[in-house]
């Protein structure tokens, strides 16, 4: 099987600099020695973009540029499967964006990067993208995926979990797709979407994720909201609860979803489920409209979100379509 891999950047092809980790290894060099011999050594085509970008740099365009790569070389040859090399840091909300704009894509797509250069030794960049073009040819995958360590995860179900750790990424609400071994063990995805035929790219909204903490007051949430951003995703504690006691606090969250801010109320615990109705302090802000984020990572809200408004919804309309599933990115 042909394999097409994007390549973006991320720690994976980094060398060091006098201003830290930069790319520029030879990943084209290194990925021809690493297949030579192997029954994939000339099914394999790489595309670099430009630039190629430490993944904290990422923008909805950036993601944009990968699906434009991915299905000009779709469109060249149907048949292929497809690997994105990636950084860690922000792997996880480009596998939730590609999900959503790849419901009508006729193969897999598997994510990958490493926590160590590939030129360091004891790098985990060759078991990743091996891992990751396995699991791309496997024919038992659809749709978008994140490969790291042993595990394979649903691409929006899943969080960067460590800075170092080989096992880097969790799948806190969703059982991992597949596990390494002799030989792999797959579970079938509990999940699936409606789908989103045709979708519009990418474009960058402006979109505030913002914690609460105890203590925060009213004076501060809207000086920090002010001017109204399109939505809010609002990391609340436990199952949304935001401090109802608080003065005012709540009439700021009021104020800018009447002004046609969407507010999506998610949770600052990695394994949640959003139930905003469940204690009178979440209540308060269901009534004035926000909705919860059900079990979404925030990876795969925030994304979602980008998402929506790059396809026109714009505030209740767009809180409507939050915990309707597009790609199995919550469980229903
Ligand atoms: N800063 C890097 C990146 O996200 C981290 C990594 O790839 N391990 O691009």
């Amino acid at each position: 099987m042909r394999i097409h891999i994007t390549y973006t950047g991320g720690t994976i092809g980094m060398i060091d600099s006098p201003r830290g980790l930069v790319p520029g290894a030879d990943l084209e060099g290194w990925l021809a020695a690493l297949l030579e011999g192997t029954e994939l050594a000339d099914s394999v085509t790489m595309t670099s973009l430009e630039p190629l970008i430490d993944s904290s740099n990422a923008t909805p365009e950036s993601w944009q540029a990968i699906i434009d790569d991915l299905r000009a070389h779709s469109a060249a040859d149907p048949d292929r499967a497809f690997v994105v090399l990636h950084g860690t840091d922000t792997m996880a909300y480009t596998s939730a964006a590609l999900s959503y704009a790849l419901t009508d894509f006729p193969s897999p797509v598997v994510l990958t990067g490493s926590q160590l250069p590939l030129g360091e030794v004891g790098s985990d960049a060759a078991a990743n993208v091996t891992g990751a073009l396995r699991a791309a040819t496997s024919g038992r995958l659809e749709g978008v995926a994140l490969f790291f360590g042993h595990r394979l995860l649903a691409g929006n179900r899943a969080s960067k979990c460590s800075s170092w750790d080989f096992e880097g990424f969790e799948s806190p609400s969703a059982a991992p797709l597949a596990v390494t071994g002799a030989p792999w063990r797959w579970t079938p995805r509990a999940e699936s979407g409606q789908g989103w035929p045709s979708p519009a790219p990418y474009t960058r909204h402006d979109v505030v994720v913002l914690d609460m903490a105890p203590g925060i007051t009213a004076a501060r949430l809207e000086a920090l909201l002010a001017p109204a951003p399109e939505a809010v995703i609002l990391r609340a504690f436990g199952v949304g609860n935001v401090p109802s006691q608080e003065p005012g606090l709540v009439e700021v969250l009021q104020e800018i979803i009447a002004q046609g801010t969407a507010v999506v109320v998610s949770s600052q615990c990695q394994q949640a489920e959003v139930l905003l109705g469940h204690y009178e302090a979440g209540d308060a802000v269901a009534r004035a409209g926000a909705v919860g984020s059900r079990d979404m990572t925030l990876e795969a809200v925030y994304a979602k979100v980008q998402f929506l408004l790059s396809q026109g919804l714009r505030g209740a309309e767009l809180a409507g379509r939050i915990g309707h599933s597009i790609a199995g990115e919550l469980t229903p």
